[in-house]
């Protein structure tokens, strides 16, 4: 396997919104992120993700681009951006930015331009239908965030495409032009230094020029069977990658729901010249109904499993390289979500921080979760800002679901409770802001912050610090295969990696004790766990991880 080091780095991820407030605003800047450099530097970590800093009306905090080479007012000028980059590179830690580019924000030039009338030269920058004959949108489709994925311009009397906000017209990828503008958009931060690009709903930019109706209004169907992996997907991909990507020694991420056993190896196989990574949401999607995430089913852990055990056998036949990550902006926090955030917060946070460093694939830390922030439950609906959450309330009222519900649902699934302000300590704003925070802080910041683990040994931004420099130094835990051992047991999680050295990794994912019934690891060496007295048995404590080498 080619060894790089986008394979071998751990990637940080900024919410920049929410990270450090520099000038009193109450939402965090890129001077924030300048000012805490040393901070992420002491973490290890090799690459940093920035969330979309461009100029944007943030309808959806960023993800509604209005211009693709500027930074959003609220976050700083470019020269803040440059300082920013070299102070990375000063430091050696490389800079990967979000490319949004399935759609721009209605306020895009672009699309300014183009509902000005049919015969405008950038009208086909975007989708435009005219309505069905008996009335209403060109089609059934919905978007992510609720209602139609079709908005009524009565300029010109058409309906534009919006899979998400109608503040994010789709761009029309069909057209050879605007391929053009978003690979010289590539270019130009590639050119500024920029080391490469996470992807955003990549999976969704080649429509079915059909518009079919769906016959299911069931939300899943209709993200698989018409939204994602559209016809010309890979062609645009390649077409991408022959123009830009390949010229820069630099990295690539795709994500996209849609993306499958089935197709995400044609993403990012050997040959196939396209991405070097991609975000599935296999793991993430668990507990989504066929409504989505606010029609949630209960999670099962062998599927858990079973998911890890199946993308790296896929990924690793053809030749790709996989994405591992337990949370991101768009999902609750990993500890409140797959471990226990009360009794074993602490043990469970660690514990789930050595399955991420310890799978094959890039590993990508989410802010905050180095502390082990948790979710958020706030009493009341007003106090949410997420527009996904926000729709979907508005969606489940207009149903008439009970109510209560659906604010238990919210505090379960709703984006804001990874977007919390990041809790540098436990004085009132949590040493993110001096001012107002643009979101609520969770109250537990008091006990729950950076000051606080900075200099505990045994706390959990330690314990990533060492699983991090332990990663570096175990080569094959990052390229070594992957072996699940115990993969009907309802409790644990065992696995092999296996390079030139041979490690055994055991976890135990309840509250009870646990012997793991294994054999043949007779000769084995216990070189992590997160409880600080162990032995080198194959007994777990509750939540308790294990790191041997065998011998
Ligand atoms: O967030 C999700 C579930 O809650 C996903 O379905 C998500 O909408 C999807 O992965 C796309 O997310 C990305 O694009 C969105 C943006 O809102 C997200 O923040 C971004 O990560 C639209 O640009
Ligand atoms: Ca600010």
């Amino acid at each position: 396997m080619k060894k790089t080091w986008w394979k071998e780095g751990v990637v940080y991820q900024i919410y920049p919104r929410s990270f450090k407030d520099a000038n009193g605003d109450g939402m965090g800047d890129l001077r924030g992120i300048i000012q805490k450099l040393d901070y992420i530097k002491s973490l290890g970590v090799d690459i940093v993700w920035l969330c979309p800093v461009y100029k944007s009306p943030n309808d959806d905090n960023g993800y509604d681009i209005s211009d693709y080479r500027n930074i959003m007012d609220e976050f700083g000028t470019m020269e803040d951006f440059d300082e920013l980059l070299a102070g990375f590179k000063e430091r050696n830690i490389k800079l990967v930015m979000d490319l949004v580019a399935n759609h721009s924000s209605d306020e895009h030039r672009w699309f300014q331009e183009s509902r000005k009338s049919k015969g405008n030269p950038y009208r086909d920058y975007y989708y435009w239908k005219p309505g069905k004959p008996e009335g209403g949108p060109p089609n059934n489709w919905q978007s992510f965030f609720n209602g139609p994925a079709w908005e009524y311009d009565e300029a010109t009397n058409e309906y534009y495409l919006h899979l998400f906000t109608k503040k994010q017209p789709d761009l029309n990828w069909e057209n050879p032009k605007v391929r053009q503008e978003i690979y010289d958009v590539i270019r130009y931060w590639f050119d500024k230094g920029v080391d490469g690009f996470r992807m955003d709903v990549i999976s969704v930019i080649s429509k079915q020029l059909a518009f079919p109706d769906s016959p299911t209004e069931d939300f899943t169907t209709l993200v698989e069977r018409y939204y994602a992996n559209g016809p010309r997907i890979h062609e645009f991909l390649r077409e991408m990658n022959e123009n830009v990507l390949r010229h820069y020694d630099i990295m690539t991420v795709g994500e996209g729901p849609g993306i499958d056993l089935e197709n995400g190896p044609l993403y990012v196989g050997d040959g196939r010249q396209e991405l070097d990574m991609i975000f599935h949401f296999g793991h993430m999607f668990i507990d989504n109904g066929p409504g989505g995430k606010y029609d949630p089913v209960p999670y099962s852990f062998l599927q858990f499993k079973k998911v890890f055990a199946e993308w790296d056998k896929r990924l690793s036949e053809a030749g790709g390289w996989g994405s591992i990550f337990l949370g991101n902006h768009d999902f609750s926090r990993m500890v409140s979500r797959f471990g226990d955030d009360d009794t074993y917060w602490k043990e469970s946070a660690k514990m789930l921080s050595t399955l991420l460093f310890t799978l094959r694939g890039t590993v990508y830390v989410y802010q905050g979760d180095e502390i082990g922030m948790t979710n958020v439950a706030f009493s009341d609906i007003s106090h949410y800002q997420d527009v996904e959450t926000l729709n979907a309330w508005k969606a489940a009222e207009a149903a008439g679901k009970p109510m209560d519900r659906q604010l238990e649902l919210v505090h379960m699934q709703s984006r804001d409770n990874a977007r919390t302000p990041l809790q540098w300590d436990s004085s009132e704003n949590a040493g993110f802001t001096t001012g107002k925070p643009w979101l609520g802080l969770n109250p537990n910041h008091t006990s729950i912050n950076v000051a606080a683990q900075e200099d505990d040994p045994d706390s959990i931004l330690n314990y990533y610090r060492k699983m991090v420099r332990f990663r570096k130094q175990h080569k094959d835990l990052v390229y070594g295969d992957y072996l699940d051992l115990l993969p009907d047991d309802e409790a644990l999680f065992a696995y092999e990696r296996k390079g030139g050295k041979h490690y055994l990794i055991i976890l135990n994912f309840s509250a009870s004790q646990h012997k793991v019934p294994l054999q043949n690891f007779e000769n084995r060496e216990l070189l992590i766990s997160n409880y600080s007295s162990t032995d080198n048995s194959l007994s777990l404590q509750p939540w308790e991880a294990k790191v041997f080498l065998i011998n």
